[in-house]
C-alpha cells in the first residue's frame, strides 16, 4: 500500500516548512540541509525505510543515521510526521530550547529514533559501518528470519571529506557491507561557499576504489531518487548514492548559496518560501490531510514489525537472541571467578596486556556478545583471544576485527556496533593513538554506551620506541572525558576487576590503561573486587603514619618500594592503589577521606602528567609524575631516569617532611 507518489510534493514541502520555522523562532540553526534533502528523505521513509514510529526499538528495524547532524531539524520533521510520541510540535517549536529534546544536534539518548549522536562530522557515516558489522554479524548467527535490516547514512559534503571517511568506507569496502547504504547530499555547498573552494576530488571514483557501489539521481526528482536507491538496494556492495541537491531548495532568493547552511533565512524570505512552494500554513501547522498521508506510512511499519515479531515467536533461537541483547556484566563476574582464583594462587608477573589478555580468554569464551579487534596491532594489544576467530567478508560469525591501521574508523564503528545492540565492542591500539580517536572516544561517553578501548603501551615504560610512542599526558586527558571510566590497573588480579567493572557499566564507556612491561604482582587476594571503589588501601603504615602514597598501573609497584623504604627510616606509609578515578569519586565522602586522610602527607606517583593530581593530593602534597616527553632507552633505564623509583622519591618526601 505505498502512497501515490504525487502526494509527495506536499509532503517534502512539510519538512520544508517545519525546518525553516522552527530556525527562524530559535533565529539560529540549519534550513538548508533539511530543505534541500527534504524530498530525498520522503522517498526513503515512504518506500524503503523499515522502521515503526510505535516502537523505536524493534531489534530488526532498519538503522537511518543522520551524519549530517547540523540538518537536525530533517530528523526531527520526520520524526513528528511519522507518528513517533516525540517531538511533539510544541517541541519542535522550542528547537534549540533548554529543555527540549529538539536539541541543536540530534542526541539519541534525547528521542527515540536519532540512532546515533552526530553533528562532528564523517563520525555518523563511521558509526552506520559499525552498525552494519553488527547486523551482519548477528545476522551469521541468527539467520534472515531474525536479523536482516539495512543501515542507511545521509552525509553531506563534509562527511566525505573529513579523514575519517578514507577509514569508513574501506573498512566497509573491504568487509563488502552490502546493507550499507550511503545518501549523499551532493549540493557542492559547505560553510565557507562552494565546494569547489577546497576539493576538485572525484569522489565516486574514490568510494569505487574501495570496493564500493555507485550510483547518483536528481535529488528533487522522486522517479529519479527511487530508481537510484532501488539500485543501491539490489547491488551486494556498499552503495553510495549522489543526491544532486539544491541547497535550501524552496528558499526562492537564497537556495544554492552558502548562506542557508547555517542561518535562518529571515522573515522576507520565509515569506517568499512559502509563497513559492505553495504552502499556505502558519508556522508550525500540518494540514490534517498531508499529515494523514505521513502517519500512513507508520501503520506500513507495524505490519512489517508485526511479521518479525511473529518469526521471532516462531524461531527456536527466540530464547538466545533475546538473551544476546540483554547487559553482560553479570555474565563477567562468574566468568572471572576461576581466572581469580587461580591467579590469587599463583600471582604472575606479567604485563597489564597480557593479563588484560588472559581475562579476555574466560570472557570471550563465556560471553557471546564480546566482538573484540584492534588497529593493527594485535599482537600488541593482547586483544585476540582463542574464541574469537576473524570476523570477514566470507564468515560474518567471526568475533575478531582486523580494523587495520585505522583507529578512529575503529572507534567510531564500536560506536556503532554498541548503538545497533546485540553485540558488546572493545577494541586496541597504542593508548598514544588515543588522541587519533579521541572524539570519537568523547561520542561513547556522551552517547552512553558501553564501548572498551584496550590502549597498551601506557607510559615511558614501553621504552624503546621512545617519546612519540610514549603518553605523557594521555591517561590525564582521558580522565577529563565526561561519563568515561579510565582504569589504570596494577596487575594481573587488579587487570581483571578492572574488565569486570568496565562490562558492568552498559551506558559508560571504559579506558584499560596497559602497560607493555612486566608488573611484578601487588594484590594477592581475589574475594572481593577492590577496584570497584576506584581506589584502595593496598597496604597499611606500620610506623605512625605520616604519608599516603597514590599510585596507578604501574607505579603501584614503586609506591610499594618506596613505602617499605620510609618504614625502615620509621616513617609510617599507606600505599593506595587508585585503578579508577571516576569510580573513586563515586565513593561517599566518608570512604574517600578514610583512604585519603587529612593528617598525612599525600604523595601522587603516576609516570604521566601531573597537572589533575592536586585534586587528591592538595596543595601541601606532592605529585610524583613525568611533566616533558620521555627518551627512547629501556624501560628500566627510564624509570630511573626519571625518578620513578624508592631512592629517588624518599629523599623528596623527607625533605616535605622537613625530617
Ligand atoms: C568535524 C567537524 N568539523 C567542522 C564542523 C562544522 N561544520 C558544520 S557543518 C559544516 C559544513 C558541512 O558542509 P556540508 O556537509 O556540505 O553541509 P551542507 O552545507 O551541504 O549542509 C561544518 C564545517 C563540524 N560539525 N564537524
Ligand atoms: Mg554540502
Amino acid at each position: 500500500m505505498s502512497l501515490d507518489p504525487s502526494r509527495y510534493a506536499p509532503m517534502a514541502n512539510a519538512i520544508r516548512a517545519l525546518s525553516m520555522d522552527a530556525v527562524q523562532k530559535a533565529n539560529i540553526g540549519h534550513p538548508g540541509m533539511p530543505m534541500g534533502m527534504a524530498d530525498v528523505a520522503t522517498v526513503l521513509f515512504s518506500e524503503f525505510l523499515s522502521y515503526d514510529p510505535a516502537d523505536p526499538h524493534w531489534p530488526d528495524r532498519d538503522r537511518f543515521v543522520l551524519s549530517a547532524g547540523h540538518g537536525s531539524m530533517l530528523i526531527y520533521a520526520l520524526l513528528h510526521l511519522t507518528g513517533y510520541a516525540r517531538p511533539t510540535m510544541d517541541e519542535i517549536r522550542n528547537f534549540r530550547q533548554l529543555g527540549s529534546p529538539c536539541a541543536g544536534h540530534p542526541e539519541n539518548f534525547l528521542l527515540d529514533g536519532v540512532e546515533a549522536t552526530t553533528g562532528p562530522l564523517g563520525q555518523g557515516l563511521a558509526m552506520a559501518v559499525g552498525m552494519a558489522i553488527a547486523e551482519r554479524h548477528l545476522n551469521a548467527g541468527f539467520g534472515d528470519e531474525v536479523v536482516n535490516h539495512r543501515t542507511w547514512a545521509l552525509a553531506g559534503d563534509g562527511c566525505l571529506m573529513e579523514g575519517i571517511n578514507h577509514e569508513a568506507i574501506g573498512l566497509a569496502g573491504h568487509l563488502g557491507l552490502g546493507n550499507l547504504i550511503v545518501l549523499w547530499d551532493d549540493n557542492k555547498v559547505t560553510i565557507d561557499g562552494s565546494t569547489d573552494l577546497s576539493t576538485s576530488e572525484d569522489i565516486p571514483a574514490r568510494y569505487r576504489a574501495t570496493g564500493w557501489h555507485t550510483v547518483a539521481c536528481d535529488g528533487h526528482d522522486p522517479a529519479s531518487i527511487r530508481k537510484a536507491i532501488a539500485e543501491a538496494v539490489a547491488d551486494p556492495r556498499p552503495s553510495l548514492v549522489a543526491c544532486k541537491t539544491v541547497i535550501g531548495k524552496g528558499a526562492p532568493n537564497k537556495q544554492g548559496t552558502s548562506g542557508v547552511h547555517g542561518n535562518p533565512l529571515g522573515e522576507e524570505e520565509v515569506a517568499a518560501a512559502r509563497v513559492h512552494m505553495g504552502w499556505e500554513h502558519e508556522p508550525f501547522v500540518v494540514p490534517d490531510n498531508i499529515l494523514a498521508d505521513w502517519r500512513s506510512l507508520g501503520a506500513k511499519g507495524a505490519e512489517a514489525r508485526a511479521a518479525w515479531q511473529a518469526r521471532l515467536a516462531a524461531s527456536d533461537k527466540k530464547a538466545e537472541f533475546e538473551a544476546r541483547l540483554a547487559n553482560v556484566g553479570e555474565l563477567a563476574v562468574p566468568a572471572l571467578e576461576a581466572h581469580l582464583a587461580a591467579l590469587a594462587k599463583d600471582p604472575p608477573k606479567v604485563a597489564s596486556r597480557k593479563a588484560s589478555e588472559m581475562a579476555l580468554e574466560p570472557l570471550t569464551s563465556a560471553i557471546p556478545q564480546l566482538l573484540g579487534g584492534s588497529a593493527d596491532l594485535t599482537g600488541s594489544n593482547n586483544t585476540k583471544t582463542s574464541s574469537t576467530k576473524p570476523f570477514t567478508k566470507n564468515d560474518y560469525s567471526g568475533r575478531y576485527i582486523y580494523y587495520g591501521i585505522r583507529e578512529f574508523g575503529m572507534a567510531a564503528a564500536m560506536n556503532g556496533m554498541a548503538l545497533h545492540g546485540g553485540v558488546v565492542p572493545y577494541g586496541g591500539t597504542f593508548l598514544i593513538f588515543s588522541d587519533y580517536c579521541r572524539n570519537a572516544i568523547r561520542l561513547s561517553a556522551l552517547q552512553r554506551i558501553g564501548v572498551v578501548y584496550v590502549l597498551t603501551h601506557d607510559s615511558i615504560g614501553l621504552g624503546e620506541d621512545g617519546p612519540t610512542h610514549q603518553p605523557i599526558e594521555q591517561v590525564m586527558s582521558l580522565r577529563l572525558i565526561p561519563n568515561l571510566n579510565v582504569f589504570r590497573p596494577a596487575d594481573a588480579i587488579e587487570t581483571a576487576e578492572c574488565w569486570a567493572l568496565a562490562l558492568a557499566t552498559p551506558k559508560t564507556p571504559s579506558v584499560l590503561s596497559l602497560t607493555r612491561q612486566n608488573l611484578p604482582p601487588v594484590r594477592f587476594d581475589a574475594g572481593e573486587n577492590r577496584c570497584a571503589k576506584g581506589a584502595y588501601r593496598l597496604k597499611g603504615a606500620e610506623a605512625a603514619r605520616k604519608v599516603v602514597l597514590v599510585a596507578t598501573g604501574s607505579e603501584v609497584a614503586v609506591a610499594l618500594d618506596t613505602a617499605k623504604s620510609l618504614e625502615e627510616a620509621g616513617i609510617g606509609a599507606d600505599v593506595v592503589s587508585m585503578p579508577c578515578f571516576e569510580l573513586f569519586e563515586a565513593q561517599s565522602e566518608a570512604y574517600r577521606n578514610e583512604v585519603l586522610p587529612e593528617d598525612a602527607l599525600i604523595v601522587s606517583i603516576e609516570a604521566g602528567s601531573t597537572l589533575g593530581w592536586e585534586r587528591y593530593t592538595g596543595r601541601k602534597g606532592l605529585n610524583i609524575g613525568l611533566d616533558r616527553f620521555g627518551a627512547s632507552a629501556p624501560a628500566a633505564v627510564l624509570f630511573e631516569h626519571f625518578g620513578f623509583s624508592a631512592a629517588a622519591i624518599v629523599p623528596k618526601i623527607t625533605a616535605k617532611l622537613g625530617i
